[in-house]
C-alpha cells in the first residue's frame, strides 16, 4: 500500500468505502473529503476486526506458485490426483491445495523500478513511493531527488519540498493536476450522506466510473456553450476540485477539440500559479487530458515557486547513471542524499506475473498473456479453470471506484460458487471464443475514446517491453449489465466441466 508523504485517495472518502454493510456505513467516521493513507488503513483494519476476518487470513506470506493439477485418468495409480485442484506454494515452503484460486493481487501493487545504471551504488537512501518505510523517512536537511510526476510524485512533492533542504524533481512527462480542494468533512455533510447512502450508491453505480455523485450531471457537449460559458463551467469544476474536472463536459474524453479546450484551461491555471514562465512551460503537459490518469493535488504547482525546488526535464537532460553521491544527468552531477522513485507500477498484470501461475497442461499465464492479457470479463481466462481475477484486466478496475469494482467482482464470484455448488459443477472456465471477443470489445470501446492516445500505464506503455494493449474496460454500468446478462444466460461464455 502506498505510504509516501501525502498519500491520499483521489476518490472522496465517503464514496471510497464498502457498501456491503449498512451498519459499517453508519458507524465509520471519515475525517476529510479525501482520506489519507493512514485513515484508509484504519478503515481496512476496522473492517477486518468488525467482521472477524483475521482468523481466515495468513499474513506475511508470499505466494510463489499456483499450479492447476488436472485429474489423472489413471485411477489405478495410487498417486493419481483424482480431483482437479490448485496447488499453491508459498515462500515459507508450504504447499496448500484449493478447489478455487481467487487472485486479489491488486492492479497497482507491483512496483515499477526502472533499470537505472548505478542505482545500487547510491550511498544515501533510495525509496520507491509504494515501498515507503513504515517508520517514515527523515527528510529535513537532506538533498532529495524525486523521479516521476504521476499521482505519487504530485502528492509527495509539496510535502517533501517543505521539509527538504533541496528538492530536485526529475520529470519525464509533465502531468495534468487539478487541485483536490481537500477539506475536513463537516458533521452535517457526513450525516446527510449517511442518511442517503443506499440512494447515493445506486446513483454512483449508474455513473461511468461508479463515483462522483457530487459532480452532478455533466454539462453536455463542450461546443454547445459559448467561450465565456465554457470558461465559467471549467472554473466551477476547478473550484469543485479533483477528478470531477474531467467530467465537466460529456465529450472531453471523446473529442480532441473538446479535450484541448479543457487542457488549455488547465495549462492556463498552471501558468497563473507558477511564477517563472520557463518553469511553467516545462510543467505544462501537451498530451490528451485524462488519457494518463490526471492527478488531484494539494499545492503541487505552488511547490515549484519555492527557492529550494529544482526541476529537471529528463528528456533534455537524460538520467545517465546514479553514483554514490547522487546522479549524473545531462552530463552534470546532482548530489542527492535521498532518492525517491515515484515511478509507478507494472499495472494490472505485474502482480499476477510475479507468481508462477500455470493452468491446464502446465501452460503459464505469462506465456498465455505474452501478447497482452486475455480474459473474459476480466474474471477468468481459458485454460485456467476455477481461477478468478478480482478487478482483472478487461474489467473496469482502475477506471472505476476500486472499492465498488472489487465488491461487484466479489459478489459475482460468490454467486457463481453458490451456483456451481447447487448444480454440482466442479470446474468453470472461460470459453476461448468468448474471451477473444471480449478482448476485442474492450479495445473497441477504448478506441471510441481518447484513452489510447498516450503512453499510459492503462496501456502498459510505462514498462519497457510490455505489450501495448488497453487493459481496463471503459464504463462501469455497461460492464455490470454484461456480467448480469452472462449469469442470466446460464454463465454464457464460461464452460462447466468435471475434469
Ligand atoms: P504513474 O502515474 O505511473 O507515474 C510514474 C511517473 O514516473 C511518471 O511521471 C513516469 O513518467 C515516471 N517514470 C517512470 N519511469 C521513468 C523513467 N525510467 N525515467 C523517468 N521517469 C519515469 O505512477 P504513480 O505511482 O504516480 O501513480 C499510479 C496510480 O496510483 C495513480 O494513477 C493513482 O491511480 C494511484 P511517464 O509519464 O511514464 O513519462
Amino acid at each position: 500500500m502506498d505510504r509516501y508523504p501525502g498519500a491520499r485517495c483521489d476518490v472522496e472518502s465517503m464514496e471510497y468505502s464498502y457498501a456491503f454493510s449498512p451498519e459499517l456505513e453508519q458507524e465509520w467516521e471519515s475525517t476529510e473529503r479525501y482520506a489519507t493513507q493512514p485513515e484508509i488503513l484504519s478503515y481496512i483494519n476496522h473492517v477486518a476486526d468488525r467482521f472477524d476476518l483475521r482468523k481466515d487470513m495468513q499474513f506475511s506470506t508470499r505466494v510463489v506458485s499456483a499450479h492447476f493439477v488436472e485429474a489423472s485418468p489413471d485411477v489405478a495409480d495410487e498417486k493419481a490426483e483424482r480431483v482437479p485442484h490448485w496447488r499453491v506454494t508459498t515462500d515459507a515452503g508450504e504447499t496448500l491445495t484449493a478447489s478455487f484460486c481467487v487472485m486479489a493481487t491488486g492492479c497497482l501493487s507491483s512496483a515499477n523500478t526502472p533499470d537505472f545504471a548505478g542505482l545500487d551504488s547510491v550511498a544515501g537512501e533510495v525509496y520507491h513511493t509504494s515501498q515507503w518505510p513504515h517508520e517514515g523517512v527523515e527528510i529535513s536537511g537532506k538533498r532529495v531527488g524525486v523521479i516521476g510526476t504521476g499521482s505519487s510524485g504530485v502528492q509527495s512533492i509539496p510535502l517533501i519540498a517543505a521539509e527538504a533542504d533541496r528538492l530536485t524533481v526529475f520529470q519525464r512527462t509533465p502531468n495534468y493536476s487539478i487541485p483536490a480542494q481537500n477539506r475536513p468533512l463537516d458533521p452535517e455533510t457526513q450525516a446527510e450522506v449517511k442518511a442517503n447512502y443506499a440512494s447515493i450508491r445506486k446513483q454512483n453505480r449508474a455513473r461511468t466510473a461508479a463515483f462522483g455523485i457530487n459532480w452532478g450531471r455533466n454539462q453536455g457537449e463542450t461546443f454547445k456553450w459559448s467561450v465565456e460559458e465554457r470558461h465559467a463551467i471549467f472554473e466551477r469544476y476547478w473550484e469543485m476540485g479533483g477528478l470531477g474536472f474531467i467530467s465537466a463536459f460529456s465529450d472531453m474524453l471523446l473529442d480532441e477539440e473538446a479535450n484541448k479546450e479543457a487542457a488549455d484551461f488547465v495549462r492556463g491555471k498552471l501558468g497563473e500559479i507558477v511564477r517563472d514562465p520557463k518553469r511553467a512551460e516545462l510543467l505544462s503537459p501537451d498530451h490528451v487530458l485524462g488519457c494518463k490518469r490526471p492527478c488531484a493535488d494539494t499545492q503541487y504547482f505552488e511547490a515549484f515557486n519555492r527557492d529550494n525546488v529544482d526541476l529537471i526535464d529528463v528528456n533534455a537532460e537524460p538520467i545517465e547513471r546514479f553514483t554514490p553521491t547522487g546522479m549524473i544527468c545531462g552530463g552534470r552531477e546532482v548530489e542527492l542524499d535521498c532518492v525517491v522513485l515515484a515511478t509507478g507500477f507494472d499495472a494490472m498484470t505485474g502482480a499476477l506475473h510475479a507468481i508462477d501461475i500455470q493452468g491446464r497442461a502446465g501452460q503459464s499465464l505469462i506465456e498465455k498473456w505474452s501478447a497482452g492479457p486475455v480474459t473474459f470479463l476480466g474474471l477468468g481466462s481459458s485454460g485456467f479453470p476455477n481461477f478468478f481475477t478480482i478487478t482483472g484486466p478487461g474489467s473496469p478496475s482502475v477506471l472505476a471506484n476500486m472499492v465498488t469494482a472489487i465488491e461487484q467482482h466479489v459478489e459475482w464470484i460468490a454467486d457463481c460458487l453458490e451456483f456451481m455448488s447447487k448444480k454440482g459443477h466442479r470446474l468453470i472456465e472461460a470459453a476461448p471464443d468468448a474471451e477473444q471477443a471480449w478482448v476485442e470489445h474492450v479495445n473497441a470501446v477504448a478506441d471510441e475514446t481518447l484513452y489510447p492516445q498516450c503512453n499510459s500505464w492503462y496501456l502498459g506503455a510505462n514498462v519497457p517491453g510490455k505489450p501495448r494493449v488497453f487493459m481496463p474496460h471503459v464504463g462501469f454500468p455497461p460492464y455490470v449489465a454484461k456480467c448480469e446478462e452472462v449469469v442470466a444466460k446460464g454463465y454464457e461464455g464460461f464452460n462447466f466441466s468435471s475434469t
